[in-house]
């Protein structure tokens, strides 16, 4: 059987062949386009999102335009199962949407356990710029979306609904490890339940901002919130040193303050692999054994448009666009 991860590098090998005529892929490292605008995403697959942002970014717009453009297209992707329309639904059957954005000046916003809602990155730029507060949760940011022009739809798609339905026939609550994940993977009609987008940018002028956008772990306890609209977890940006965000099992992440110790490293000198790569091997020393059957992954940047991502398993990919073009990286990894 087609392992998923391969199949998922053999077609983003064709969606960078057809946009640009050649393929590059490469083994994850630090790399460096100097001063020059670049867009990084979690997860290969993302090359589609990575691209919409570079249309802002590529004609001189600022960063956090482009990022907050970029997520949208998994969000809008009925395919895509761990973002937005279409994502995998809480063990109950409700689709609830976590996001975050954070820009150069220090600006965010976030909303959470948010049903029904197209949009969720949207809701959470006007969370930042049209109020007083970073977070709004469930029914209020529910009702802020509504009360802001946005209509409420339904995101359960049928393909989605089936696979929860599959997946009632055991109920096995165990979302997160990685053996479980594998089992999910090989039911019909059931993707990998770690396709989060988060997307950073550095702009022309030198700014940075990240978005970060997902339907959070599949069969999750109703009200789970994960990582990902956690400032400081699943997304981080200081524009004096660089932006970081994560994808993988939240908990995880949260309990280290993720993205933010990222940048703590970078601001310390070392290079954005490195720092991912210290802050995943944090995780293993508190969590010992448990981190050998979880996924995490971070993906950084800084200033000068040094990237990196480091992550616990195999298999986790990112996605770069800039002048140089498109590539797909695939991170080193502890296990
Ligand atoms: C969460 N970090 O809700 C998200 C899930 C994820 O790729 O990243 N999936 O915990």
């Amino acid at each position: 059987m087609i392992n998923r991860r391969k199949f998922v590098q053999s077609s983003v090998f064709s969606s960078v062949a057809v946009l640009f005529g050649k393929t590059n892929f490469a083994s994850g490292s630090s790399v460096s386009l100097k001063n020059s605008p670049i867009v990084i995403s979690t997860w290969g697959d993302n090359v589609k999102a990575n691209a919409e942002a570079w249309k802002i970014l590529g004609a001189n717009g600022r960063a956090l335009d482009a990022v907050e453009a970029g997520v949208q297209i998994p969000e809008a992707d009925p395919n895509d199962q761990s973002v937005g329309y279409g994502g995998l639904p809480d063990r109950d059957g409700r689709v609830t949407l976590d996001a975050c954005i954070m820009d150069e000046n220090g600006n965010c916003g976030a909303v959470m356990f948010l049903e029904n809602i197209l949009h969720p990155i949207k809701v959470a730029r006007l969370v930042m710029e049209k109020t007083p507060h970073v977070q709004l949760a469930g029914e209020g940011a529910l009702q802020f979306a509504l009360a802001n022009g946005f209509k409420a739809e339904n995101l359960l798609t049928p393909q989605s609904e089936k696979a929860w339905k599959d997946w009632l026939k055991t109920s096995r609550y165990d979302p997160m490890t990685i053996p479980n994940l594998l089992e999910q993977k090989n039911q019909p009609g059931q993707k990998n339940n770690h396709d989060t987008i988060g997307m950073i940018a550095l702009d022309a002028t030198g700014n940075l901002s990240g978005a970060c956008t997902t339907s959070g772990m599949a069969y999750k306890m109703r009200g789970r919130v994960g990582d990902s609209p956690i400032i400081g977890a699943g997304l981080y940006v200081d524009n004096e040193v660089g932006a970081a965000t994560s994808t993988g099992v939240g908990e995880e992440v949260v309990r280290i303050c993720g993205s933010h110790t990222v940048i703590e490293l970078m601001r310390q000198g070392m290079s954005p692999e490195i720092a991912c790569k210290k802050t995943v091997e944090r995780i293993i020393r508190k969590r010992g054994v448990k981190a050998k059957d979880v996924q995490v992954g971070f993906i950084a940047l800084n200033t000068k448009g040094d990237f990196g991502g480091y992550a616990l398993q195999k298999g986790f990919t990112y996605a770069v666009h800039s002048k140089a073009g498109v590539k797909v990286y695939n991170a080193k990894s502890i296990y």
